[in-house]
């Protein structure tokens, strides 16, 4: 590996000393032009509502820009991602950018990257890698500020509870950015009240199946629950099918909380089966070709762009939806 590396470094450099990049960011002749620019795009999957809008809108820009996007669907999986990645490399991209399915293991493609003078911006989900100078940039939601989100909607629906609140956690991929910090914040809120209790949380894979199954086992496990937190609209709404599958009423029985705000989770949230929804903007193409425009010119671009989003009780998701554009 250290050889193919080091061969890697050598050609790197012999390449930017013959006046031009690998690719990707400003070369000795100055930025491409626009038309002339590739990127290599590295999605997780498709695994939710959330997903596809994310992929739509970042292909429909690319498409509106003019600017060739190479996508792949890594179907969840970490060494597809990273397979994609390298035929990135390969082809010499001028920029790589993906949503990495879970935080760790990716400094040795990273630096394969780096080595090739390809710039990776980082969409979505974060890394956990030490060294942040293996990516441009992390554009995307704070999972913890989210999960607080929910937590404060919590404390403040129960605060006149006079005993246990038993609550059930659905996590979103196991490792992922979103699942951590959506559990750290969420937690970390509802401790300002003992009442408030996480009785079992589990992972649905952020999938509608994987709620569904899940809360059918967890709902037999804990009958009384009173609140459930599904940390996106898909695993909240399989869980919902369990809940009435169980003859309980969702919203009411036992209040709901999910993240993302994507249609069908506004649609329940409208019609009173979500009490509150955390929105997670999935709309990331625009901000994704101002990044790569601005690499392409060599500016300097900020290590966390953060996207903007909001929340929704059900009155105010039955308002939006009409306006929604996913
Ligand atoms: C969050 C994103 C998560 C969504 C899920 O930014 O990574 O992945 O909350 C999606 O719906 O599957």
């Amino acid at each position: 590996m250290k050889k193919i590396l080091g061969m890697a470094a050598a050609g790197a450099l012999l390449f930017a000393l013959a006046g031009c990049t690998a690719s990707g960011g400003a070369s000795a002749d100055g930025p491409k032009d626009t038309k002339d620019l590739v990127v290599g795009f590295a999605q997780v999957g498709a695994e939710s509502g959330w997903r596809t809008a994310n992929t739509k809108d970042i292909q429909s820009s690319f498409k509106e820009a003019g600017i060739t996007l190479k996508f792949s669907d890594a179907q969840q999986k970490q060494e597809n991602q990273i397979k994609a990645i390298r035929s990135y490399i390969q082809q010499k991209v001028d920029v790589i950018a993906f949503s990495p399915v879970v935080e760790s293991g990716w400094d040795t493609v990273l630096k394969e990257a780096k080595n090739a003078g390809i710039p990776v911006v980082l969409t979505d989900r974060a890394v956990d890698s030490k060294d942040t100078s293996l990516y441009e940039t992390f554009l995307g939601s704070d999972f913890v500020t989210e999960g607080k989100k929910a937590g404060e909607w919590a404390l403040n629906e129960f605060k006149d509870a006079s005993g246990t609140v038993p609550i059930i956690q659905l996590e979103g991929t196991t490792g992922s950015a979103p699942a951590i910090d959506r559990t750290k914040g969420f937690a970390d809120a509802i401790a300002a009240n003992p009442n408030l209790k996480i009785v079992a949380s589990q992972t649905g894979d952020f999938t509608r199946s994987g709620g569904k199954q899940v809360m059918e086992a967890l709902l037999k496990a804990h009958p009384d629950v009173k609140l459930l937190w599904a940390q996106n609209d898909d695993m909240g709404l399989g869980a919902i099918e369990a809940i009435e599958a169980a003859g309980k009423v969702p919203g009411k029985d036992i209040k709901i909380i999910t993240a993302d705000a994507t249609h069908d989770g506004m649609q329940a949230a409208a019609d009173g089966k979500i009490n509150f929804i955390v929105e997670c903007n999935p709309l990331m193409g625009k901000q994704l070709i101002e990044i790569v425009k601005k690499i392409n010119k060599g500016e300097d671009v900020p290590k966390r762009i953060v996207t903007d989003e909001t929340t929704f009780t059900s009155a105010q998701a039955k308002e939006a939806l009409p306006s929604r554009k996913y």
